[in-house]
């Protein structure tokens, strides 16, 4: 296999509403695709840095420099067997796993279609169909959040994630709890506590919740083995694990009991795969996480949740919760019971809509 063209586009899409987390508020996203053709197919990958540097370190523009300047001529004009190889060739670039992950991502889609299999297959996934829960950014007031969660419950979501950040959880979280004593409900911090805040968060066992995702620092995986010391709700880390090394390191510590797996955070798919392999040796339950994708990262979601270890709902919902008008064909939709199944077409199983992503277009550069 060679790739014999990349094209790197920036679209720029508003949200159905901002979503706010302890480290900031989206309302505009700026998305870089990439488009790579290899072996006579084509395949789109998403990349998923953020405007700035605030969840992790990589930007929309650090990925686009980075994946020009330094990805792309790893690449250039090299054979190689397979999609899985691809990570190791683009391994002298320290991090930038997110723009890592979109190019990967990319040359898996294209090598499944010129395979004619669908990419869950590829992947070795085993189900058709994935449980989904939503994740609900901070809101204003307590009824907005509310509204919020019966508006996802009723469209059937399995289970529901709620962001916190200092002064906005303990309270939300009891008076939820209190209104829905029996659904599955977790809470996101994205980094907000220090381990002095233990005996604060230690309240939160009080409401058997699923997990605790990410209450420590985003680079500080000790802190988190003493604070889930402390704790009786189960630690899921998600900022912390960037490598499989960092989950071997994570799970033997004991610094949580669930992980989160995010395609662009550890860098594509070959480590998405180690780190899912690692997990369920040690009876870690994994789910997929969500970065505000367009539909084509999360239709590369959807084929990495249907791997066995993920068994636990993930942040992987309908295209209508976050766009107006996805960029894929069909949009992804959720069924009355919460889930989404797969489709059975060659690659991701979506189309781009071609047409409306050049409008949306801001900047494109093609590599060859
Ligand atoms: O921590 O999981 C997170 C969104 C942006 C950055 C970080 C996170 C999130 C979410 C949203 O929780 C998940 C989604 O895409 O629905
Ligand atoms: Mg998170």
């Amino acid at each position: 296999m060679r790739i014999q063209r990349v094209t790197l586009r920036e679209i720029q899409m508003r949200l159905v509403s901002p979503f706010e987390t302890s480290f900031g508020r989206t309302t505009d996203r700026r998305i870089l695709l990439i488009e790579a053709e290899a072996g006579g197919a084509t395949g789109w990958g998403e990349c998923v840095a953020g405007e700035g540097p605030f969840y992790s370190p990589e930007t929309i523009d650090t990925a686009w420099l980075i994946t020009e300047k330094y990805l792309w001529p790893l690449l250039k004009g090299r054979e190689f067997a397979a999609a899985p190889d691809v990570w190791e060739l683009l391994e002298p670039v320290r991090g930038h796993n997110m723009a890592k992950a979109g190019l990967e991502a990319a040359i898996w889609d294209a090598e499944a279609k010129q395979k004619g299999e669908p990419l869950w297959r590829l992947l070795g996934g085993v189900r058709e169909e994935i449980a989904s829960g939503v994740s609900i950014g901070i809101k204003p007031s307590f009824d907005e959040l509310l509204a919020a969660v019966e508006k996802e419950l009723s469209a059937g979501y399995q289970r529901i994630k709620i962001k916190i950040k200092p002064g906005q959880d303990v309270e939300p979280v009891e008076r939820l709890r209190q209104r829905f004593p029996g659904i599955k409900l977790m809470v996101d911090a994205n980094s907000a506590y220090r381990l002095e805040d233990a005996p604060h968060l230690r309240r939160l066992d009080a409401f058997y919740l699923m997990m605790i995702e990410q209450p420590l620092g985003w680079d500080d995986l000790y802190s988190h083995v003493a604070l889930q010391r402390q704790l009786q709700t189960p630690i899921c880390l998600d900022e912390c694990i960037r490598s499989v090394e960092h989950a071997r390191a994570a799970i033997e510590l004991g610094a949580c009991r669930i992980i989160n797996v995010k395609l662009g955070r550890v860098g594509g798919y070959t480590p998405v795969l180690r780190i899912h392999d690692l997990c369920r040796k040690h009876q870690i339950p994994v789910w997929c996480g969500g970065m505000l994708e367009s539909g084509i990262g999360r239709a590369h979601n959807i084929a990495l949740s249907t791997l066995a270890g993920f068994s636990l709902p993930g942040d992987v919902t309908a295209s209508r919760r976050y766009w107006h008008q996805d960029i894929i064909e069909p949009e992804v939709e959720i069924t009355p019971l919460g889930t989404i199944r797969l489709h059975n077409h060659p690659g991701i199983g979506y189309q781009p809509r071609h047409d409306l992503i050049e409008e949306l277009a801001v900047r494109k550069a093609v590599l060859t």
